[in-house]
């Protein structure tokens, strides 16, 4: 939208990358203070250095998702990138593409490309997102801004196709589905494209995901179960030519109506495009508005939305009106109505689910800097406060603190016993929990699966395998989020007893949350169930099909129990060590009191010279707090009220890559 514009997109795409830069910050700065003055744990140095890789990469992805030619690519072009005077991504009637293409700005790559997978990669059970790790397997085309013709023309070779032999494209998995046996098949020449490009939103944060009509979409279900979910807004495009086909709709409930339905905050709208072939010279402008408001209601009726859900456009006389900075018409072809609820109601959402990623990523070890250097300075104080009531070297009270210190010393030391036992028990339900994620448990679940399969060539058999090898997994998860929620209440209770009866700090228990992974994996199984159920998957022909989308699915439902289990053993490696951190601290500091009780006493200190010092430490110690505040409001401001402004509340779901 370098084009007209009323900003509201870019402004909110630029508050979306400021507060990505303050987060940054915040994070950053946490990272010095804690080389300079905390005792970071590996694992925390680590998990700092994650969260600072998933903000720098950090994606917006809008993706458009619809059967073709209802104007997903033309709306694209007009909604951002009228601003090169042309369309871009090649929009035209009839047949399209099979290729999703995403667009997004690579800063690692110095020169602007289309970077395009050879769709022969179909026949490996590789999925795209492992050959993404590697460019060799992609053919790369550069672009040159300054050439739009130039960049239309190369970014043209998405839409592509080629004759092959039946054979070919069955070995493919892209065969005819009416029962036809022609000689030769059209079928695309890429099977997924990258579009790097320098554009202010996409420098900023924003990538755009083109996908291909239904049959496309189910010839890759790595984009049902993976990309759509990820994506922070659906826009689900119909035509206002057709209304809602019976293939639009099946897109509908196989593909998008999950994820209106999804209350974690994504935001799914609906786009009823081409509203220009009901505008008719010979009617009002009042009954051309009656007419597109009726079928406005009537899509809304069919899908089950909010009619505020539903946005008339259309895109062509949008892109024209935004090339020709025709304001008259720009405001029939109502498209900024369509941006300005996409920038203030999915946008700012976005932000507060990137906060909470980093608040959950390193919270906790600010919040326990905070407390730990807080307790600091009051131990600092309360000798500080003993050492000058001895001003006047009064031997009787010296003595006196002495022996008091050396008592609380003793009763400290026996505490520590408790700790041993509490981190026993620990260990001892951590067992249990790591034995329900097994990774090799869940391979072996696998592998029967596949050994199931291989025996079975007809679609329900294929079928049965899927479903018990589902419900095997879920009560494997089920057993796992059951044994975490117990862990972790254990591991609180051990934080607040320290706190309570031992004096330490209140520390903050990092959480271990494995209700996010299952309610992934009951996603998983919910698409897996659609699938079973979907009339496509009824015919023995698309045994093919199944045959992929299992493959996929495994592959995710396996990486969820890798994750989970990388998490929890992370997780139980470093659950106690804030508190074993504090332990140790509270040891020395009484060492030292006694150490220089033990002094004065001796006059081999003067006490004036032990205040100076201990003043010297409170100092320090409240410069430190200061910059640990500093902190925190970065990583805070502008706060939870942008949380009310945003609607629902941030996801619960660990954000993918975040
Ligand atoms: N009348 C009209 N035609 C449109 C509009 N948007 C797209 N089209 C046409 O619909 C056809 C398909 O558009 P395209 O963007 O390729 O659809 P896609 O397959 O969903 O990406 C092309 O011929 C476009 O010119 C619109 O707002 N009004
Ligand atoms: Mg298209």
């Amino acid at each position: 939208m370098a084009g007209a514009g009323d900003g509201t997109l870019e402004r909110e795409v630029g508050a979306y990358a400021a507060s990505r830069s303050g987060l940054l910050e915040g994070v950053q700065a946490f990272q010095a203070w804690l080389e300079d003055f905390g005792e970071a744990s590996a694992e925390d140095d680590l998990r700092l250095y994650e969260t600072l890789e998933a903000l720098r990469h950090d994606r917006l992805t809008v993706a458009f998702v619809a059967e073709f030619s209802r104007g997903k690519s033309e709306l694209i072009n007009a909604i951002f990138f009228a601003g090169h005077g042309r369309r871009l991504l090649p929009s035209q009637a009839g047949r399209t593409t099979m290729c999703p293409t995403e667009i997004f700005h690579d800063a690692e790559s110095e020169r602007p490309y289309v970077r395009l997978l050879p769709i022969e990669t179909r026949r490996t059970d590789i999925p795209v997102s492992e050959y993404r790790r590697d460019p060799i397997h992609w053919v790369t085309l550069y672009l040159d801004p300054a050439d739009p013709e130039g960049m239309a023309e190369t970014i043209a070779e998405i839409v592509r196709t080629k004759h092959v032999p039946l054979a070919q494209a069955r070995e493919l998995g892209l065969a005819p589905q009416d029962g036809s046996t022609p000689e030769t098949v059209e079928i695309p020449k890429w099977r997924h494209a990258l579009i790097s490009f320098p554009h202010p939103l996409l420098e900023q944060g924003l990538a755009i995901l083109d996908t291909p009509g239904l049959n496309a979409i189910g010839a890759e279900p790595e984009l049902t179960l993976n990309a759509l979910p990820a994506a922070q807004a659906v826009l689900f495009v119909v035509g206002a030519d057709t209304g809602v086909t019976r293939s639009d709709l099946e897109m509908w409930n196989e593909h998008v109506a999950r994820l209106a339905r999804r209350g974690d905050g994504q935001g799914v709208i609906v786009v009823l495009n081409k509203i220009d072939t009901l505008w008719d010279e010979l009617r009002s402008r009042e009954e051309v508005e009656a007419a597109i408001e009726r079928q406005r209601q009537e899509v809304a009726g069919i899908l089950g939305v909010d009619v505020a859900q539903v946005f008339p456009v259309s895109a062509q006389k949008g892109l024209v009106a935004k090339v020709r900075g025709d304001e008259a018409l720009l405001a029939r072809s109502r498209l900024r109505a369509l941006e300005r609820h996409f920038a203030e109601a999915v946008l700012p959402r976005k932000r507060a689910i990137l906060r909470e990623a980093v608040h959950r990523g390193v919270g906790d070890q600010l919040d326990n800097a905070r407390s730990v250097v807080g307790g600091r300075l009051e131990q600092a104080r309360a000798q500080l406060n003993e050492l000058r009531s001895l001003s006047g070297k009064n031997v009787a009270v010296l003595e006196d603190l002495l022996k008091k210190a050396r008592a609380e010393q003793a009763t400290y030391l026996r505490h520590l016993q408790s700790y041993q036992s509490s981190k026993r028990l620990l260990q001892k339900q951590a067992r249990e929990l790591l034995a329900a994620l097994s990774l090799e448990r869940i391979d072996r679940r696998i592998h029967a699966a596949r050994v199931e399969m291989a025996k079975s060539w007809t679609t329900a058999g294929l079928k049965r395998s899927m479903r018990t090898l589902f419900d095997g997994l879920l009560e494997a998860m089920a057993e796992a989020e059951a044994r975490g929620l117990e862990t972790r209440r254990l591991v609180e209770a051990v934080f607040r007893k320290f706190h309570r009866e031992h004096g330490l700090p209140p520390l903050t228990p990092r959480l271990l949350d494995m209700g996010a992974y299952g309610a992934e994996l009951r996603r998983l199984h919910e698409e897996a169930e659609a699938f079973r159920r979907s009339p496509v998957t009824t015919m023995t022909e698309q045994s093919f099909v199944i045959r992929k989308f299992f493959v996929s699915l495994v592959a995710e439902a396996r990486n969820v129990f890798f994750r989970a289990n990388e998490e929890a053993e992370d997780w139980l490696r470093t659950a106690l060590a804030p508190l074993a951190r504090q332990l140790k601290e509270r040891k020395q500091l009484m060492e030292r009191r006694l150490e220089s009780l033990r002094r004065i006493s001796e006059s081999r200190q003067t006490v004036e010279a032990r205040v100076a010092e201990l003043e010297a430490q409170c100092e320090t110690l409240e410069r430190q707090l200061a910059e640990l505040a500093r902190i925190r409001k970065l990583l805070d401001y502008p706060g939870p009220a942008e949380l009310a402004a945003g609607g629902r509340g941030p996801a619960s779901s660990p954000a993918r890559g975040a």
